[in-house]
């Protein structure tokens, strides 16, 4: 089966998507999200310029040999540019060979390992009132796992909670200045998330995201603080440039620990993993080398008793999501699914086979992925430069991590 064609679609139907589509000479087509937040045509030219050239007149159906020749062959190996082109031709190419053999994705991965796939919602809130509010409406909704996160009294914009509700990653056409003090948000954080463990009860899971802000011993001390609360787990602690760092926080706590949604490879978290320094890891099909590599990061995590908690933020088209479901679907060592609301306009764009129910997404038995692309409609929302905000010390100004 020889692709005849490859190409993208860019569009912005509530925020930012890049698509590639690849059609063969056998009629089947497969789609993969090609999606970096903030840096979209990057991504595109990466594919539109160096990539699409090479894929026309291969086997649609060598999708190891491609992969290999689109990461060795390059010689400039890895980077989120980089992975992330080569996880839209991989994610379109599994879709492919799915619709080819008539399967839906995880059965060619091995098969179903679970009825359904755990996902955690958000929770956003101005102060502690309303984020509890948020929590139990999130409960309500049938959620078993709920991401809190809490405005800090004497911060003016926190990143994701703004005045609460959801919230959009990229929320600016310049990247707008949020400001940032570790001191009030130690002081704040333990409290927030007792009066949120109050309200929930034993049985919901609770998460927490600090976006690499703190330092390897804040840290520590914050998921010290955070014991009796009984986290599913605290996200990205610390930058996680260098791996080594994480002994100091997993010495001195039990807190569980997730990082890896801004990985792009397996050598990202190759010292993490094998020294059980985390116990979740993010990465995705999407900014991570697509299915193919995804698989082979989640082998090493298995050997090292990490599981699975992929990243899924609604800068993840729904064909990121889909195809992560398949993937949460057969993976071992599952151990949840991050969902964020998409907008309805998204939606309609990305007609979608999975869906929500008691706590759970199920990813549809459609072959495939599942998840298709309203072209019509998608030229309709005209891409639109948008970036992520970035973060700065209230004290003096310098910037900080995020
Ligand atoms: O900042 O998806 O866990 N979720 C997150 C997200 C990320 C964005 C980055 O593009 O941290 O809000
Ligand atoms: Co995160």
């Amino acid at each position: 089966m020889k692709i005849t064609s490859a190409r993208l679609i860019i569009c912005s139907p509530g925020r930012n998507f890049v698509t590639l589509k690849i059609e063969t000479d056998e009629g089947l087509t497969g789609l993969g999200d090609a999606t970096l937040n903030g840096r979209e045509l990057s991504v595109a030219s990466y594919l539109q310029d160096h990539v699409l050239p090479c894929l026309i007149g291969r086997d649609a159906h060598r999708i190891e040999d491609i992969w290999q020749y689109l990461y060795r062959g390059a010689y400039w190996r890895r980077g989120p540019v980089t992975m992330t082109a080569i996880a839209a031709v991989d994610m379109a190419l599994w879709d492919i060979k799915a619709k080819a053999a008539g399967l839906p994705l995880y059965q060619l991965l091995g098969g179903r390992s679970r009825e359904g796939v755990m996902v955690y919602t958000h929770a956003n809130g101005s102060d502690i009132a309303h984020t509890v509010d948020e929590v139990l409406k999130a409960k309500a909704e049938g959620y078993r796992a709920i991401r809190a996160q809490c405005g800090v009294p004497g911060l003016d914009k926190v990143y994701g909670v703004g005045k609460g509700g959801h919230y959009e990653p990229a929320d600016a056409s310049l990247p707008s200045e949020h400001d940032w003090d570790t001191a009030k948000y130690l002081r704040h954080t333990p409290k927030a998330f007792e009066a949120f463990r109050e309200a929930l009860g034993p049985d919901i899971h609770l998460l927490h995201d600090v976006h690499h802000r703190l330092t390897p011993n804040e840290a520590a001390q914050l998921g010290r603080a955070l014991e009796p609360c009984q986290l599913f787990w605290m996200e990205d602690p610390t930058p996680a440039e260098n791996q080594a760092a994480f002994r100091l926080i997993r010495e001195k706590t039990t807190t569980p620990i997730a990082v890896g949604e801004v990985f792009n490879s397996i050598w990202d978290c190759k010292q993490l993993i094998e020294e059980q320094l985390i116990d979740y890891i993010r990465t995705t099909v999407l900014h991570a080398g697509g299915i193919t590599h995804l698989r082979r990061i989640a082998d090493l995590a298995s050997l090292y008793q990490v599981r699975t908690g992929c990243h899924g933020a609604t800068d993840l088209s729904p064909i990121s999501m889909g195809a992560a479901l398949h993937f949460d679907t057969w993976v071992p060592n599952f151990g949840i699914q991050e969902y964020m609301h998409h907008s309805p306009q998204t939606l309609d764009v990305f007609p979608h086979d999975y869906h929500f129910k008691d706590g759970f997404l199920h990813c549809g038995e459609k072959p495939g992925h599942g998840v298709e692309l309203d072209e019509k409609l998608a030229a309709k929302y005209p891409y639109q430069r948008a970036y992520l905000p970035v973060n700065r010390l209230q004290r003096d100004g310098a910037m900080w991590d995020w």
